[in-house]
């Protein structure tokens, strides 16, 4: 069998929770690059992805997209430790959490915080503060509500790694980078714990993308 491919760029959040993913199996991959930062998405990654996104993923003749696709995939298809809890319980809550990150974690944090704090400037333009201002209370509910899902727990689903962590990581990676993320950590020391033993995982050393 081929190995699979993966289409994205690597600063882009949710091509590293594929990458992760294929990182934690051990999975032998290929990574083509798509930059859409300076412009357009490519015409070839909108015939990957019809909503113009990535990451896209081809596996022998086998496509997908949406990241939360892919993953699952990922840890079914490959050998490995597993990435999903096997028990209803812990599946749903990793599940949950995914969900949280896709719904309610991510627009606040990386469409506007990140976007605004850290890419703009880097493009050359200015932080709109005020987009800021107003995101973050959105960014602490978010929070608010992971650090109440991790409780006691090592990893956010539980007491393993699960596809939850690979989906939060990224997003971390950037957040964590701002100078607003230690005011709303300050009082979450669940996801404080989490990200400390997140960052030293092997799959973040290799995933680490170069922005800027
Ligand atoms: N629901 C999609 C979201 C993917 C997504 O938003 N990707 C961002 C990069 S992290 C993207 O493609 N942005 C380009 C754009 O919106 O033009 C998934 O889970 O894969």
């Amino acid at each position: 069998m081929a190995d699979p491919i993966l289409y994205g760029p690597a600063y882009s959040t949710y091509v590293r929770t594929a990458r992760l993913a294929l990182e934690e199996k051990g999975v032998p991959h290929q990574l083509v690059e798509v930059d859409f930062l300076q412009g357009e998405m490519p015409e070839e990654q909108v015939a990957r992805h019809p909503f113009g996104k990535v990451p896209a993923f081809e596996h022998d003749g086998f496509a997908l997209y949406e990241a939360c696709a892919i993953s699952r995939y990922i840890d079914m298809a490959f050998d490995g430790p597993a990435l999903q809890p096997a028990d209803a319980r812990g599946a749903a809550r990793m599940t949950q959490i995914v969900s949280v990150l896709d719904s309610y974690a991510y627009g606040p944090t990386i469409s506007q915080l990140v976007i605004q704090r850290m890419v703009q400037p880097m493009l050359g333009g200015q932080s709109d503060e005020a987009a800021i201002s107003a995101a973050l209370p959105d960014v602490d509910k978010a929070m608010a509500a992971l650090e109440a899902l991790i409780g006691g727990n090592a990893w956010l689903a539980g007491d393993a790694l699960s596809l939850a962590d690979l989906h939060a990581a990224p997003i971390f990676a950037y957040f964590t980078a701002t100078p607003e993320a230690a005011p709303i950590l300050a009082d979450k020391p669940g996801l404080h714990r989490w990200w400390e033993a997140m960052q030293t995982r092997d799959s973040m050393t290799k995933t680490q993308p170069q922005l800027g």
